[in-house]
């Protein structure tokens, strides 16, 4: 991987940037796909980690339930193990570099490219005429949330490969088109882990997502022992026993999921926990999973529920990461000001 990172010829330090949109509870697909690999992470990298409220409102959100959902999503954050003091932790719209960086990008991004992007047609719909213009243009924000760092490692969950694939074809473009060369790094996405793409408890075949109406779509990681249990409990599934191989897990989309989210609960292969439970129905299986994720999840509310009673705390961690974050990423600004012509 770090080769990869090293084709741009970048040769400033190695730094990961990620983020999570404070659109509404944190969930068992951002914590497996994205958090419990940011926190890994801070063993062996300098860390930012983000709370991307402007990416939020690129779809509408209540501004006291914004308010809210970013401290929750901070809280999230600490509960799974980030350490706010060792690395950084703020919310996204207190440092105005990613503003600046991004309306550069929108100049630098091509039509085309965005036109490409299977998150946007996703989200948008049949009504993409109604989509906001933040929505569309929602990636360039994305590669100036990395690139005003210079980060060189990102992880991220597969829905956001593409998305990650277009901060690099940005990175490049933006060297080659002001001919400074390696002067942004080409960030490397780092799709870690057993459940890089977890999917939603009532249907195998969407993906677990914050903004899904039904509440028994996905487990949130503030959910207490008895909501978790129930919500596994009524997690659809088909009606044959496990399979006593993972090739049939083949077209049984239901099925595949919650053994791939046991496995990454238990750090364990599919291939281990279909041996551990071939032939069981799943009325033997679901009370086993339910009582793994609670153990591994329960702990986690019940710091998320702590922390959100100290909304002070929260903030200032917030306050002392925009901080911390300003001093990395004004004077790369200032770089890419002077790289493009600004006068400052
Ligand atoms: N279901 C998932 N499985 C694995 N990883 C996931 N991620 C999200 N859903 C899953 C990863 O979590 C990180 C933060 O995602 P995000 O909140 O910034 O945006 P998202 O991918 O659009 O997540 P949601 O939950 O679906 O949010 P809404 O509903 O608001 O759009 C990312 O690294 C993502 O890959």
């Amino acid at each position: 991987m770090e080769n990869e990172a090293k084709k741009s010829n970048y040769s400033g330090p190695q730094r990961v940037f990620s983020g999570v949109q404070s659109t509404g509870n944190l969930h068992l697909g951002n914590y497996l796909g994205a958090i419990r690999n940011f926190v890994d992470l801070q063993q062996d990298y300098d860390c930012i980690y983000c709370v991307v409220d402007m990416h939020a409102i690129t779809a509408w959100q209540d501004p006291e339930e914004l308010t809210k959902n970013t401290r929750a999503t901070t809280a999230g954050y600490i509960a799974c193990g980030i350490d706010p003091e060792q690395h950084i932790v703020f919310n996204q719209s207190a440092v105005s570099a990613h503003a600046e960086l991004a309306w550069i990008f929108n100049c630098v991004a091509r039509m085309g490219w965005l036109n490409r992007m299977t998150q946007f047609k996703d989200k948008a719909g049949r009504h993409k005429e109604n989509a906001s213009v933040g929505l569309f243009v929602y990636p360039n924000l994305m590669a100036a949330d990395i690139l005003a760092y210079k980060a060189t490692h990102v992880p991220v969950g597969e829905d956001q490969k593409q998305h990650l694939e277009l901060s690099r074809d940005i990175a490049q473009k933006f060297n080659n088109d002001f001919n400074v060369p390696a002067f942004f790094p080409l960030p490397e996405p780092l799709i870690l882990g057993l459940a890089t793409r977890v999917m939603s408890l009532r249907d195998g075949t969407a993906k677990m997502s914050k903004s899904e109406k039904s509440e028994y779509s996905r487990i949130n990681l503030k959910d207490d022992a008895d909501t978790i249990a129930k919500k596994i409990r009524k997690a659809r599934t088909d009606p044959d026993p496990l399979p006593d191989n993972v090739a049939g897990l083949k077209d049984r989309p239901e099925a595949d999921n919650l053994v791939g989210i046991y496995a990454a609960l238990a750090k364990m292969t599919k291939k281990e926990v279909i041996e551990r439970f071939a032939g069981a129905q799943f009325s033997t299986f679901k009370p086993e999973l339910a009582e793994l994720s609670v153990s591994v999840l329960a702990p986690i509310g019940e710091e998320m529920a702590k922390l959100m009673a100290d909304p002070g705390y929260i903030d200032n961690v917030l306050r002392q990461g925009a901080e911390r974050a300003r001093a990395i990423a004004d004077p790369i600004m200032a770089e890419v000001k002077k790289v493009v012509g600004f006068i400052i």
